[in-house]
């Protein structure tokens, strides 16, 4: 980490940048902040620099049990980047915000994932990730929507905004990819035991059984697709007038750029049904966010089923229904299950535990979470990656111990 550069990153000032939608579409871009506009755009700074230390703050345990001294490797780099996310949201906080904006920072200080008196702002960022698979279900799904949201504010008419998270999201890339081949080495090892072994259950082997796996999965998309809000919001809409906050890929879009008039349609429970019904689109916008997010969400599971299908197994991973335990949104008091039917209450805890992790399941997990710090080498339950980082090996001293005291 020695040559990680800390400090405010922008990406390259254009100078003859207009707003490329809502009702300033067309004129200037802002290098200030507009009177009107002050308390949202603040409130959207501040949301999005209070989850950069929260996952930081669920992260810190995880170096008591790194499966490998590369898998170690990549946590630092994780926390680095998300600690110097805050430093950026801090940065525009006192630089645009004035008082205001320095006690805004000072309360994100105050805050701590989990703490019940002063939790962090967002659901999935009170979460703890007890282990090494939640990390790597966590970087693939919560840092995904990350990825999300920091490309509809790097289009905002907020010049120092867009900017800021236009470079955060080039290291969102990394933080995908420990995710990505994170859950995919776990798979491949899982399928190698389920192989050698002839059974499902390979946790007296050392590895961890798909269907758990799959529960870790369940719930990490589950808390991420709350990260999204409402599917109709008029916060989002009034971002979106504004110009504070664009959608995904804007410029690409082939419309007017302000959705006045323009309508889709939302799915909703009525009567124990998931039915379907048209509302404008401008309320709507963090659905429409959401929907890509989904997209982009399943590619990573074909390329785990992938790893199923090349070691001749039948057995494949899948994305549970949207309205599989939500606590935001149209789902929120309702029952569904990965399937997506509408349960009863009694249903529901009749099946539970087939669908998110127990407490045994967590126990069973944490158990296999034995540090392995010996360089080149890894934890039973996970796979080597198939490359090292920054064309280094695998067995590379990527973390110095004796140097840091550790060894
Ligand atoms: N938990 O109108 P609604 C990342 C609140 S991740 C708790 O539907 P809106 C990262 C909401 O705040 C990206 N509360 O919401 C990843 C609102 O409260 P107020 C983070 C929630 O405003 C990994 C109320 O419910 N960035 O960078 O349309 C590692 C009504 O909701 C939740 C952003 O999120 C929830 N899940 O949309 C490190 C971008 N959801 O205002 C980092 C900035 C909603 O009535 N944030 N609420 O008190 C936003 O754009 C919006 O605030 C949201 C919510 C999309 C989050
Ligand atoms: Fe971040
Ligand atoms: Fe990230």
């Amino acid at each position: 980490m020695e040559e990680y550069r800390w400090g405010i990153f922008l990406a390259e000032a254009d100078p003859d940048k207009l707003i490329n939608f809502g009702k300033h579409k067309g004129g200037k871009v802002w290098h200030e902040v507009p009177g009107e506009h002050r308390a949202d755009l603040m409130r959207l700074i501040v949301v999005q620099g209070d989850t950069e230390p929260a996952s930081v703050e669920q992260q810190r345990i995880l170096g008591n049990t790194a499966p490998s001294i590369y898998d170690l490797r990549n946590l630092f780099q994780v926390n680095v980047e998300e600690g110097r996310h805050l430093w950026a949201m801090v940065y525009l906080l006192h630089a645009y915000f004035g008082r205001e904006g320095r006690e805004e920072a000072e309360q994100l200080l105050k805050r701590n994932s989990g703490d019940l008196d002063a939790p962090r702002i967002l659901g999935a960022f009170n979460e703890a990730t007890t282990d090494w698979l939640q990390f790597f279900m966590f970087t693939y799904f919560t840092d995904r929507d990350g990825k999300y949201q920091l490309g509809t504010l790097k289009e905002s008419a907020f010049d120092p905004l867009a900017r800021t998270c236009e470079f955060m999201l080039k290291e969102e890339a990394h933080h995908m990819f420990v995710g990505t081949t994170g859950v995919q080495r776990v798979v491949e090892r899982t399928a190698e035991l389920m192989k050698e072994h002839g059974t499902t259950d390979v946790f007296p082997h050392g590895g961890i059984p798909l269907d758990v796996i799959q529960k870790y999965l369940n719930f990490q998309y589950s808390v991420s697709m709350d990260l999204f809000g409402s599917e109709q919001s008029t916060n989002a809409g009034n971002y979106y007038s504004s110009g504070l906050k664009g959608r995904w890929q804007e410029t690409r879009r082939k419309d007017d750029h302000v959705l006045l008039g323009g309508v889709r349609t939302m799915r909703y429970v009525e009567d124990g049904e998931i039915k379907e019904k048209e509302v404008p689109l401008l309320s709507a916008l963090n659905l429409d966010l959401r929907d890509e997010y989904v997209a982009d969400c399943a590619n990573g599971v074909r390329r785990w089923n992938q790893a199923l299908e090349d070691a001749g197994l039948d057995e494949r991973l899948f994305l549970p229904h949207e309205g599989f335990n939500r606590r935001v949104g149209v789902y929120a008091n309702h029952h569904v299950s990965p399937a997506g039917e509408v349960l009863d209450d009694a249903d529901w805890d009749a099946r539970v535990d087939d669908w998110l992790p127990s407490a045994k399941d967590r126990k069973a997990v944490a158990d296999l979470m034995v540090p392995e710090y010996e360089y080149g080498k890894f934890a039973g339950w996970i796979a080597p990656p198939k490359t090292g980082i920054n064309d280094q090996p695998v067995e590379f001293d990527y973390v110095h111990l004796a140097e840091e005291g550790l060894a």
